[in-house]
């Protein structure tokens, strides 16, 4: 009897202990979604997918991060993906600060055009007490940041003409991102700026609805953006942006302490692999887009100085937005680097 008792007491702790083991299991083998706007065929999508691959492995498969690229989450509106994180409708997402910006001012810092002249300069704020700022702003917001990636210095193509001073976008219709500090900017140099989201902007040039447009190298490489008229591409370096690998502070509250610490790791590790894959592959694009017989120009020092003339206003708006202290703090990184 008492021989029995003490074995059924060990079955059912064993069938408890089990059964815990499978819950937990079970919620830890969850997948999560990670919304990205572009795909795998860009350095963009490339950073989450290894992401995804370094928390597989890192985990022993019980963790899986499923990217959705082509801000399918939200429908193609990429500008709604930090509310869906928000939200519970998206877990995870390697975004653009361009598309979160609506939700979270203090990210406008990189769109402020000309503030970052080169990639030291990018880092200098990314990796300083500026780029802690903006990480703190995200997460009041809910959003956990946990590293840095890169889309890259935004460059200007059209079909009409190589720019090379403001003059040359008087009245030219350029697509830009739902982004409202885009607006002023464009304005400002006497463009025509439509907002439109990545998924119409292909085909808006390619009808002629549009001009021109503006995005990093590596995404006019892959987007074939010659082939939608895009015959002339100056090197302006107006803005670079970079993108972060954020978690939903909901889902983010699952994860166990030894979890967050290798998601955090794995992000980092991916969005370091991402920012010397697409700074390295630069000059080899920059070729290849030539070949395929788009005119390219850079501006000489006295041209890019009329472009950071014209568009001083845009300062004078968003400084207050963004917040004073941030943008000197940033400036000041910016001329110590
Ligand atoms: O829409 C764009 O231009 C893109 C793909 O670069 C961003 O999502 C910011």
């Amino acid at each position: 009897m008492q021989l029995k008792k003490w074995f059924n007491l060990g079955m059912a702790s064993l069938a408890v202990s089990a059964t815990i083991g499978t819950a937990a299991f079970a919620q830890e083998s969850k997948e999560y979604s990670v919304s990205t706007v572009l795909g795998d065929a860009y350095p963009w999508g490339q950073m989450a997918e290894k992401w995804a691959e370094l928390v597989k492995e890192r985990s022993d498969g019980r963790i899986t991060l499923k990217v959705y690229p082509n801000a399918q989450l939200v429908s193609g509106d990429q500008t709604k993906e930090f509310s869906a994180m928000r939200s519970g409708l998206i877990d995870m997402a390697v975004g653009s600060t361009i598309n979160w910006s609506p939700q979270v001012p203090e990210v406008n810092l990189f769109s402020l055009p000309f503030l970052m002249p080169d990639n030291a300069a990018v880092d200098a704020i990314t990796q300083g007490e500026a780029g802690e700022t903006v990480f703190k702003a995200i997460e009041k917001r809910g959003v956990i940041p946990l590293a840095w990636g890169e889309n890259g210095f935004r460059e200007i193509s059209n079909s009409k003409q190589a720019i090379s001073m403001p003059a040359d976008l008087k009245g030219m219709k350029i697509r830009v991102v739902g982004s409202p500090l885009f607006l002023d900017t464009f304005n400002a140099l006497g463009a025509n700026p439509t907002q439109m989201s990545w998924a119409d902007a292909m085909p808006a040039l390619t009808t002629g609805a549009v001009d021109g447009q503006e995005n990093p190298l590596s995404v006019f490489s892959a987007a074939r953006a010659e082939r939608a008229n895009q015959k002339y591409l100056s090197l302006w370096h107006y803005m670079n942006d970079p993108l972060i690998f954020g978690v939903s502070e909901r889902v983010w509250k699952i994860f166990n302490e030894e979890d967050q610490v290798m998601l955090k790791q794995a992000a980092y590790d991916a969005g370091q692999w991402g920012i010397e894959k697409s700074r390295s592959e630069l000059e080899e694009t920059l070729a290849q887009i030539r070949e395929r017989g788009v005119e390219v120009n850079e501006l000489t020092p006295e041209q890019h100085q009329a472009f950071v003339d014209a568009t001083k206003g845009v300062y004078d708006k968003w400084i207050p937005r963004i917040g004073k202290e941030l943008v000197e703090t940033a400036q000041k990184a910016i001329a110590e680097r």
